[in-house]
């Protein structure tokens, strides 16, 4: 009985050892990861899983400490921190950042991706491997994908359920110029802005209305502000879950590795929370008194009619390379 305990003792002791020695590799590090949304958007789903990944593979020394509601600076001024190496991780839209890649641009075309499929072939295939290629070049390394989800426009004036509705009615825009473009040839006018800024210029009607995902304009509260929801889904502009190329290139491949699985697994939860939330955040920003407008497929098909000059005008911007590319792992998506 003595004996068998000892050996116990001495295997618990070894195991111990091992474990220790299994993460040497491994430094010490608190990662500061910023995001401009609020802690209740699904993005905290894949940061929680993100952080369970990393504790299982390096025994809990890489930990990651999370600032929401841009209480750490909006999307381009943290891409930029990263830049310079100032700030490890953000999760951001593509859209503010065509300045840095320009190549980004084709998710800001009106009406490019019909669903949730269409984006993760495209994303998670060939093309998703280009714009991190270019993303690298910029010192930013994409560790993955995540989702804000299809964008929806929302007003205090009228409802807009037809293309004549969006005349005239003041439209806060990304800081884009495809979206700054699609929006002042629906007829609006169109004011770029940074997302922080957002609720202030509804709240004091500086602007009638903004565009993004049921989930973003609940969890940003701005169903107080905001009257009128038109299910337009005109745009899927993806999240991209960035690593500083500066600080990333101090870590050792270990460490590297652990990073990538767990932004990659914390993709999976994401995205599922996101598309989980979607419709019961549709049903939520009714129940909390919005009135929703449905577009019918032939509106949406007219909508799509009248913002084809933006295409004409910011393909070439974009590239071709870029546009082909996205285009052709579409058609492969919708099986042709
Ligand atoms: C926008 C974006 C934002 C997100 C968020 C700040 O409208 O959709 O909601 O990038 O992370 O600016």
């Amino acid at each position: 009985m003595f004996k068998r305990r000892t050996i116990a003792a001495a295997a618990a002791g070894l195991g111990l050892l091992w474990a220790t020695s299994a993460f040497a590799q491994f430094a010490d590090r608190t990662i500061k990861f910023t995001n401009g949304v609020d802690e209740a958007h699904p993005v905290s789903a894949g940061v929680k899983r993100m952080q369970e990944v990393l504790n299982a593979k390096t025994g809990g020394k890489i930990k990651i400490n999370a600032f929401w509601g841009g209480a750490a600076g909006g999307d381009l001024p943290a891409t930029q921190a990263l830049r310079a190496g100032t700030q490890e991780m953000v999760c951001t839209s593509t859209s503010p950042l065509v300045g840095i890649v320009k190549e980004l641009g084709v998710f800001d075309l009106p009406f490019l991706f019909a669903n949730e499929k269409e984006a993760d072939a495209v994303l998670d295939g060939p093309a998703g491997q280009y714009f991190n290629k270019k993303l690298e070049e910029a010192g930013v390394v994409n560790l993955a994908y995540w989702e804000n989800g299809f964008r929806n426009l929302t007003n205090s004036k009228h409802p807009v359920a037809k293309v004549e509705d969006f005349d005239g009615v003041k439209v806060r825009v990304m800081q884009n110029n495809i979206f700054l473009d699609t929006f002042k040839t629906l007829g609006t006018n169109a004011v770029p802005m940074a997302f922080g800024e957002v609720f202030t210029a509804l709240e004091t009607k500086t602007i009638d209305g903004q565009e993004n995902p049921f989930v973003t304009i609940e969890t940003s509260k701005f169903n107080e502000v905001q009257k009128y929801l038109s299910v337009t889904r005109h745009a899927y502009t993806p999240f991209l879950v960035l690593y500083s190329k500066k600080l990333w290139d101090q870590l050792n491949p270990q460490e590297q590795a652990a990073l990538r699985e767990a932004a990659v697994e914390g993709q999976k939860a994401q995205r599922a929370a996101n598309r989980a939330l979607n419709e019961k955040s549709l049903a939520s920003l009714r129940a909390k008194g919005m009135q929703v407008n449905d577009i019918s497929a032939a509106e949406q098909r007219r909508m799509f009619e009248k913002v084809k000059p933006v295409y004409d005008k910011n393909v070439p911007v974009i590239g071709p390379e870029a546009v082909n590319l996205v285009l052709d792992s579409l058609k492969k998506a919708r099986g042709g």
